[in-house]
Formats: C-alpha cells, sequence, structure tokens
C-alpha cells in the first residue's frame, strides 16, 4: 500500500511572481507582495508556495531565462527578501517551493558568456556547439533538422567562433549539456544551495528533455514544405535520462525531505512518468503530465483549435489515475498554470450565467482525484481571459514569435496582399499564455490592488472582470473562491481523497462526468454535468446510495436522499459520501 509522505496530502498553489502582488509600485510584482498576501493564501488552504522563477534574468521567456541561479533578479526583491518570505511562510506552517530550469540557461548567464567567447573555452562542452552543414546551392545550414519548441530552427550561428549552438526554446535559452558531468555537479550545486536555505521543493523545468539523443541525428521529414522538423523524439526521454535523475536524486535531493514535480511535456505516457516516480527508483515525487492540456490542440499543435469529447478527457484521466498508483507513482493535479490557457475560458462557459458554476464544475473535478492538487494564481476566483487585447498586449515570447512565423510564411506564400491574420489572432485569444498572466485581481480599484492606481502594470491588467476579485469574493458565501476554500477543507477532512481508488461510473456519457472514489469501506461519487442544457443522469442501481451524505454541491440542493434518476442543471456538479 502507499505510504503516506506528506507531499501527497497537500494543496500547491503556483505564484507567477510578477503578477501577484507588487509593494513597491514599479507595476511588477515581488516577493514583499507576496509577504503582504500570505494570510489570504492561509485561509485559501494552500500549503505550499511555488514561487515561478525569480532569479537574475533578462526576462526574453519571463523568468525561465536564468543568468544567475542564485541571485534574485532585483525587480522581485533580495535574497534577504527571499529569507524573509521563506521565514513568515513557514511561520504559517505553509512551504516554499522553487523552480529550476536545468534544460538551458540564459544566454546571458556566465557560463554561457565563458563558453561562447572561444572554441577553445574550458566551458565549451557546457553547451552543444556543431559546426553547420552545407546546402545543396552552397547555403549554411544548422547542424541538424531539429525544429524549436517556440518555432524556428532549434540552432543558432554565432559569427565569432562559426559554429552553432543549440536552443530547443528560445535562442536566448541555450541548452545544457547533461551529458558534461561538470554541468551535472554545477546543476547539483545550485539544487544544494537552495536546498541548505530551507526550499521545501522544487519543480523541475522541462526535465524530460535534458538527455538528447547521442550524435543529434536529424529528426524523420515529416514535413517536407519545411527544413526545420518536429523533432521531440530526439531530445524527450533520451538514454541518459534517468540515469540522470537517479544521480540527481543521489547526490543531492536525498539530503533534504523537499518534494520533487517534473515538468514532462513532449508526450511522456503513463509507463514512461511511473519510471520517473515510482518510489523504488529514487529519482522525483511527481510528474505533470499534458495529456489533458492537449485535447483541445490538433495534431500536437496547442494554436490548431480542436473540438474534444467528453470521454476523451475521461479516458485520460482514468489511464493515469488508475496507472499512477501503489508503487507506479504519483500524480500532479492541475487544469491551469503560467503556460495554460484559464481554465473556465478553455474548459467551462464565460456566458455570465455559467461563469461561476462552471468555475466550481472545474474545480470539482480537480479536487477529487487521486494526485496532489496544484492551483494557479486566479482559477481560485473562477478568472476567465481578457477579451479585447490587441497582439501588443501579449508581450510572451512564445505567442510574438508564433504571430510573427505566420506573417512570415503567409506573406511568403502571397506576397502580393496583407495576410488575413485573424485566425492567428483567435487562437493567441484562446491559447496564449499572457491569458493567464495578467495581474492578480484583489479588490474593485484602479489596477485592481495589485499595483498602485496611479501606476503602469507590465502587463496589461484584465480589467474587463474588475469586479470579480478576492476582496468580493470573500465576503460573498457562494462565490467561486469560497467554494475551492470548502473544497479543499473537504479534502484534507477525507484522506480517501489523496489515496482511494478511481472508478469510473459512466465513462462514455458525452454529458455528465461521474467516478467514484474508493478506499476499504469508504465510497465517495462525484458526478458533474459538462454542458449548458439540463441533462438527465442515471446513477447505476449497483450503487447504493441509500446512506448518502452530500459533501458539497455548486447549486443548492433540496431533496435530503439522492435519488438514481436526477436531472442535472447547467454545470452542475455534486459529491455524495456513500459510506
Ligand atoms: O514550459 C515547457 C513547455 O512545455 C512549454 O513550452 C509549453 O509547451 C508551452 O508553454 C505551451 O504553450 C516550461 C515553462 O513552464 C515555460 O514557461 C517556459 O517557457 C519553458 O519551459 C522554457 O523554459
Amino acid at each position: 500500500d502507499m505510504n503516506r509522505d506528506w507531499w501527497r496530502e497537500i494543496i500547491i498553489y503556483e505564484i507567477y511572481v510578477q503578477s501577484f502582488q507588487d509593494s513597491n509600485n514599479d507595476g511588477v510584482g515581488d516577493l514583499r507582495g507576496i509577504i503582504q498576501r500570505l494570510d489570504y493564501l492561509k485561509r485559501l488552504g494552500a500549503d505550499m508556495l511555488w514561487l515561478t522563477p525569480i532569479y537574475e534574468s533578462p526576462l526574453e521567456d519571463q523568468g525561465y531565462d536564468i543568468a544567475n541561479y542564485k541571485a534574485i533578479n532585483p525587480l522581485y526583491g533580495t535574497i534577504k527578501d527571499w529569507e524573509d518570505l521563506a521565514a513568515e511562510t513557514h511561520k504559517r506552517g505553509m512551504k516554499i517551493m522553487m523552480d529550476m530550469v536545468f534544460n538551458h540557461t540564459s544566454s546571458q548567464h556566465a557560463w554561457f558568456l565563458d563558453s561562447k567567447s572561444s572554441r577553445d573555452s574550458s566551458k565549451r562542452d557546457w553547451y552543444f556547439w556543431r559546426k553547420g552543414k552545407t546546402g545543396k546551392n552552397g547555403e549554411r545550414l544548422p547542424p541538424n533538422n531539429w525544429a524549436s519548441l517556440f518555432g524556428g530552427s532549434a540552432w543558432k550561428y554565432d559569427e565569432a567562433t562559426e559554429e552553432y549552438y543549440l536552443h530547443l526554446f528560445s535562442p536566448s535559452q541555450p541548452d545544457l549539456n547533461w551529458d558534461n558531468p561538470e554541468v551535472r555537479n554545477a546543476v547539483f550545486d545550485v539544487i544544494d544551495f537552495w536546498g541548505k536555505k530551507g526550499t521545501d521543493g522544487f519543480r523541475f523545468d522541462v526535465i524530460n528533455l535534458v538527455s538528447k539523443m547521442p550524435g543529434l541525428p536529424d529528426a524523420p521529414v515529416t514535413d517536407p514544405t519545411k527544413f526545420e522538423q518536429n523533432a521531440i523524439p530526439m531530445f524527450t526521454n533520451g538514454p541518459n535520462i534517468h540515469k540522470y535523475m537517479h544521480e540527481m536524486n543521489r547526490k543531492v535531493l536525498s539530503k533534504y525531505t523537499a518534494c520533487t514535480v517534473g515538468e514532462m511535456p513532449c508526450g511522456v505516457d503513463e509507463y514512461e512518468a511511473s519510471q520517473y516516480v515510482a518510489s523504488e527508483r529514487q529519482e522525483l515525487s511527481m510528474v505533470f503530465q499534458f495529456h489533458h492540456m492537449d485535447l483541445d490542440g490538433a495534431d500536437g499543435d496547442k494554436w490548431n483549435p480542436r473540438k474534444w469529447e467528453l470521454w476523451e478527457f475521461e479516458k485520460v484521466c482514468r489511464i493515469w489515475q488508475q496507472h499512477m498508483l501503489g508503487n507506479h507513482g504519483w500524480s500532479a493535479l492541475y487544469m491551469e498554470n503560467h503556460d495554460q490557457a484559464r481554465a473556465v475560458s478553455r474548459f467551462g462557459n464565460t456566458d455570465p450565467r455559467f461563469l461561476s458554476v462552471s468555475a466550481k464544475m472545474l474545480a470539482t473535478v480537480l479536487f477529487t482525484l487521486r494526485g496532489t492538487v496544484f492551483l494557479y494564481q486566479g482559477q481560485e476566483l473562477g478568472m476567465p481571459h481578457p477579451q479585447n487585447w490587441k497582439l501588443e498586449d501579449y508581450p510572451d515570447v512564445e505567442t510574438q514569435d508564433y504571430y510573427k512565423s505566420m506573417y512570415k510564411s503567409r506573406k511568403e506564400q502571397d506576397p502580393s496582399k496583407e495576410p488575413d491574420m485573424s485566425d492567428v489572432m483567435n487562437a493567441i485569444k484562446l491559447k496564449g499564455r499572457d491569458n493567464a498572466r495578467s495581474p492578480m485581481l484583489w479588490d474593485n480599484s484602479k489596477n485592481a490592488g495589485f499595483t498602485n492606481p496611479e501606476g503602469k502594470t507590465w502587463i496589461r491588467l484584465n480589467e474587463e472582470y474588475m469586479n470579480l476579485n478576492v476582496q468580493t469574493q470573500e465576503r460573498d458565501p457562494d462565490s467561486v473562491l469560497n467554494y475551492f476554500k470548502q473544497l479543499a477543507h473537504i479534502r484534507k477532512q477525507h484522506p480517501m481523497l489523496f489515496y482511494g481508488a478511481y472508478v469510473p461510473v459512466n465513462p462514455t456519457d458525452p454529458k455528465v462526468f461521474s467516478f467514484l472514489r474508493t478506499q476499504g469501506p469508504y465510497r465517495t461519487l462525484v458526478f458533474c454535468n459538462w454542458c449548458e442544457e439540463p441533462t438527465d443522469f442515471e446513477i447505476p442501481e449497483d450503487i447504493n446510495t441509500d446512506l448518502a451524505v452530500m459533501l458539497i454541491a455548486n447549486y443548492h440542493v433540496d431533496e435530503p436522499v439522492l435519488e438514481h434518476k436526477l436531472q442535472l442543471r447547467p454545470y452542475e456538479a455534486r459529491m455524495y459520501s456513500l459510506r
């Protein structure tokens, strides 16, 4: 049976630091700002705070491009501010998780500057430097055909040393060469630095990408119209990945009681995932998988909208819920983060009639599955996307690169006219990362209490939803925020919600998502009407509801007994303990 570990029973709240709370009126959130909001986070039921990267960085990719792992970006504060934040967090019985980005550094990191300085640099091999190839017409070509995950080639040419370096993300994020043991030791030293300082958890950015296919061979050509090819299999779960994860665990993580979560995009499956997190393998504690997040993008392209069916969501849930148990590992449950569009806009319904009930319905699903719950700032308010932003309101490098590359290829196809970009703008409104990065809405003053009312925020505020804020919702017993608080409370009262098995009730129902959680004599029934029409729902006869006690519902429910035949209201969600 599963060990009862503290980190399996907690709620982790992700703070996107630059957009959470500004304390010095420069329009950028900071560490002192977080300290001001700790009591709020405690009231909500957060047990651990995950801070997105706060290290020195040129912020080309909002801090996921780190220039010094041991220094705080002055925009966010000082190392003393971090120490105070950690102390104040611990004083309230909460913990801190730090974000570790080790697949790449910033191109401004001293390691890279040294590596780039000459072909003879002692750090040359800390990154991937390769000679280019010559094309048919004598043109210079990159060393291989890999496409960057942010678009274009994954290689950038350096004039001074006449070689290319590899960057799976933007050119400002050169990939570290983990095959060099010096690099791994330098990485472990950073973890040790933050471990010694009292960090209770580590989130590892794109950690399944750090072992590349030896020799960096060309990816198979899947799109003959382009030079760059999707190269995901050439760098995902590479041949040495588990050796490196185990080494990281043995050499440094094992010195601390900290929990870890590995972010694993690019389609890691449940078997692969359990190799990272099965306890006896001594690698990581939890994994972020992306299969539910990929449902609404066609052919793995997030920008290409696709209609998905409820049974597909159920299937992803079932596979992961039933696999990640016992010795096989543990899930990190999430519906939102700083890379994802807002759940209510994407999986719920932003029509004013349904905004609040659908946000609560989604929360009911999130809080009743097996795994550790991760929340993202603003999710607890049911924050939707901004509606009327223009391209320039989205500063994100991924969004801007996407727009530019689409514009370029359309212009090349037909130079005679300005291309129609409306579908691209719609995709950005639906999936752009900045939809989730606008400042936290604390009250209905100008700038929403995020910064001085006279100040300018670093990214545009979601003004249309100013009335949807913490202050109003804390006062309203029926608010989304108070529903989240209740869910957090119920989860902690019922440990079976952490550990119990997941049993589908009617996995093919096109409208109602329903399941049981079971552990020994305990059974919990959850059902959610995932659409805006009233829907009939029938609880199978073999599920005995005689002793059912309702734990929570997102509508007022009158009937004292749970009948087997029900009509559910739009987005109605309920959870019952069946004894
Ligand atoms: O994200 C990794 C990742 O998979 C993203 O590229 C994701 O596919 C994309 O955001 C979907 O739109 C991590 C960080 O969370 C992200 O913020 C960074 O930009 C990225 O790594 C590079 O460090």
